[in-house]
């Protein structure tokens, strides 16, 4: 007889490789691993509804009685992102992070002005995958279709602080053959970034990183040897980059 011991553990090895998985975009079981690993045993976890009520539920381990806070019986969304702000005040001592999806954290807007006002510092961890996710599979499931839960436009899903730079720039003026938004493989670590390429030389782009969380100046991308563009693409043209050397997008 096979006992819940059992059944979990056979979970969690099976689990194992997407937890740990560099593919991009990020896999949820990936976040939910990281986020575990990064917080003390104690911090104070709220979960909103979708993949992160779920997989919590299912693959996050809760150490501590009474820090888990999650929207059961009706499931409601637009629950865990403000109920962090709430555990925080209860308790300042502690780390408070809300996991959420691109959905629910879209349900209360008026709790980043609650959280700037009274200062309350907590992290919103946003599960973005442009989609009402979870409802989408059920609708594909059992309707074949995913209407009314894709967050896009024109087939564009308009995601990424990437893209504040990539707008900033054409406003400014800076020609549209010119700028692009890449995908970018760190080759050491096999990490993914997304950055945003001006091509004033055509074979030499800069690199635009928003974040800063690769380059603290702007950098050609022939000066971040590793960094392999596996995608580059703006309105009108995408490409999929194999070896450096055939980028020349700028001088098409
Ligand atoms: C107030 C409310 N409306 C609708 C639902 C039904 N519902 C459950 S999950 C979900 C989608 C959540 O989307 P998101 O937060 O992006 O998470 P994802 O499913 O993508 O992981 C919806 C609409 C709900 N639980 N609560
Ligand atoms: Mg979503």
């Amino acid at each position: 007889m096979r006992t819940v011991f059992d059944c979990t553990h056979g979970f969690v090895a099976g689990n194992r490789a997407h937890a740990t998985s560099k593919a991009y975009p990020m896999r949820p079981e990936r976040i939910l691993a990281d986020v575990r690993a990064a917080l003390p045993r104690d911090a104070l976890i709220c979960t909103d509804v979708g993949w992160n009520k779920n997989g919590v539920g299912q693959q996050f381990p809760i150490y501590e009685p009474g820090t888990i806070f999650t929207p059961g019986g009706y499931a409601t969304m637009g629950f865990g992102a403000p109920a962090a702000l709430g555990a925080k005040l209860a308790r300042p001592d502690r780390a408070v992070v809300a996991l959420v999806g691109d959905g629910g954290f879209g349900q209360n807007p008026a709790l980043l002005a609650t959280a700037f006002e009274e200062n309350i510092a907590v992290v919103w961890v946003i599960m973005n995958n442009h989609a009402f996710g979870t409802i989408a599979g059920l609708e594909n499931a059992h309707y074949g279709t995913s209407f009314g839960c894709l967050f896009e436009r024109n087939g564009d899903d308009c995601d990424g602080i990437d893209l504040i730079a990539y707008n900033l720039m054409l406003d400014l003026g800076f020609p549209e053959d010119q700028i692009y938004r890449a995908v970018i493989r760190r080759d050491y670590d096999g990490e993914f970034h997304m950055v945003t390429l001006w091509f004033e030389r055509a074979d030499d782009p800069w690199v635009i990183d928003t974040t800063g969380a690769m380059t603290m100046r702007m950098r050609r991308l022939s000066e971040l040897p590793g960094w392999t563009p596996a995608v580059i693409f703006n309105s009108t043209g995408h490409y999929t980059v194999r070896k450096l050397e055939t980028i020349r997008v700028g001088a098409r």
